[in-house]
């Protein structure tokens, strides 16, 4: 029996001196990085070295960002935040696996990134996606119109549409101190009231530009120290005709475990919404412990305003045929407790 915990949606900023009458626009407040920190502590004293953690993407976000200063580099978001980083080194310390997927807020993080930060530990991997054991886990973005990782055609950078609209919201935040909110959610409402005509992505674009009170010549700020003004943005994605953005990602979980057998259960992060639900294929009725079962689990995020933060747990029963036990967990006043659990065989 071996444990595998999953945990997404961080959101780690830069943490930079920000002066009125700005206000800070960072989603992991500092207290959150601290009570991440001793969630590791907590895993790195009571679970086996076997244990692996897997981070469901957006850990690190260097797309929340005002439109008029450069975005962090990931040196500079780790820098920001010791509390995570040295809860991670712990778990590597004690020979635990660490795994860090892609997210769409830290897109283009890579190995080298981590190996620069973990002093090159070979218990760090980065992946896209992890599948093990019945288990597949990925961030969620790639079936995210507005959010998924664009090569190629008119797309900035390699950009999708979302990096601007984070970009805005950022800006929005940084002047009026609004509540931070999870992209898909911010964009499903603005689509929401637009939705109807072709260009539905450039549409909430432009919604979420005048909601920021940036105009047609206002200037991102790229990474690179570039910049792209909003009617450059406009015209890159306008071609881009788009359906809504999913905030609910069971029914690609859905998908996903029909399309693969093997597939038994599916975990994704991104909208920031805690899930654990069986994906009854045959029976809708749930006949209990049927090999038809398949499950579908969200970790939820670490950032929610008064809310414990949650995390998947998978005690992993290597033999083959047995059952596995998947929970759904929330990490509460330094106390790990279940908020619900079911079973799937591999
Ligand atoms: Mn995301």
């Amino acid at each position: 029996m071996s444990k595998r915990i999953f945990l997404s949606d961080i959101h780690m900023g830069p943490r930079r001196e920000v002066l009125p009458p700005r206000f800070d626009y960072d989603w992991l407040t500092k207290d959150e990085a601290v009570r991440l920190g001793s969630f590791f502590e907590y895993i790195k004293d009571n679970e086996a070295a076997d244990t692996e953690v897997i981070l469901v993407g957006d850990i690190l976000d260097n797309w929340i960002c005002p439109y008029d200063e450069v975005p962090p580099s990931f040196q500079e978001i780790f820098d920001a935040n010791p509390e995570v980083v040295s809860g991670i080194k712990g778990l590597l310390d004690k020979g635990m696996k660490v795994t860090f997927l892609e997210g769409n807020h830290d897109m283009y993080l890579s190995q080298a990134d981590l190996d620069t930060v973990f002093d090159g530990s070979v218990n760090v991997k980065y992946g896209e996606s992890y599948t093990d054991r019945g288990i597949h886990a990925e961030h969620g973005h790639s079936f995210d119109p507005f959010n998924v990782k664009l090569q190629g055609g008119s797309a900035i950078q390699g950009l999708p549409l979302g990096y601007f609209i984070s970009r805005a919201v950022a800006t929005k935040q940084a002047m009026e101190d609004s509540s931070k909110e999870p992209l898909c959610e911010i964009i499903k409402k603005a689509g929401a009231a637009l939705i109807g005509g072709d260009s539905v992505a450039v549409s909430v674009f432009d919604a979420i530009m005048e909601d920021a009170g940036m105009d047609s010549t206002a200037a991102f700020v790229m990474p690179d120290g570039g910049v792209v003004t909003v009617a450059q943005v406009r015209a890159a994605y306008e071609d881009t005709t788009l359906g809504l953005s999913v905030a609910d990602l069971r029914p690609k979980a859905k998908t996903l475990s029909l399309a693969e057998d093997d597939v038994k259960l599916v975990i994704f992060g991104h909208t920031h919404g805690k899930v654990i639900d069986s994906l009854d294929l045959e029976n809708p009725a749930e006949p209990l412990l049927s090999e038809y079962t398949k499950v579908y689990a969200n970790s939820g995020t670490w950032i929610e305003k008064d809310k414990a933060p949650t995390y998947i747990e998978v005690k992993v029963d290597t033999r083959d045929n047995h059952l596995n036990y998947i929970s759904l967990m929330k990490w509460d006043d330094g106390a790990a407790s279940k908020v619900g659990s079911r079973f799937f065989s591999f």
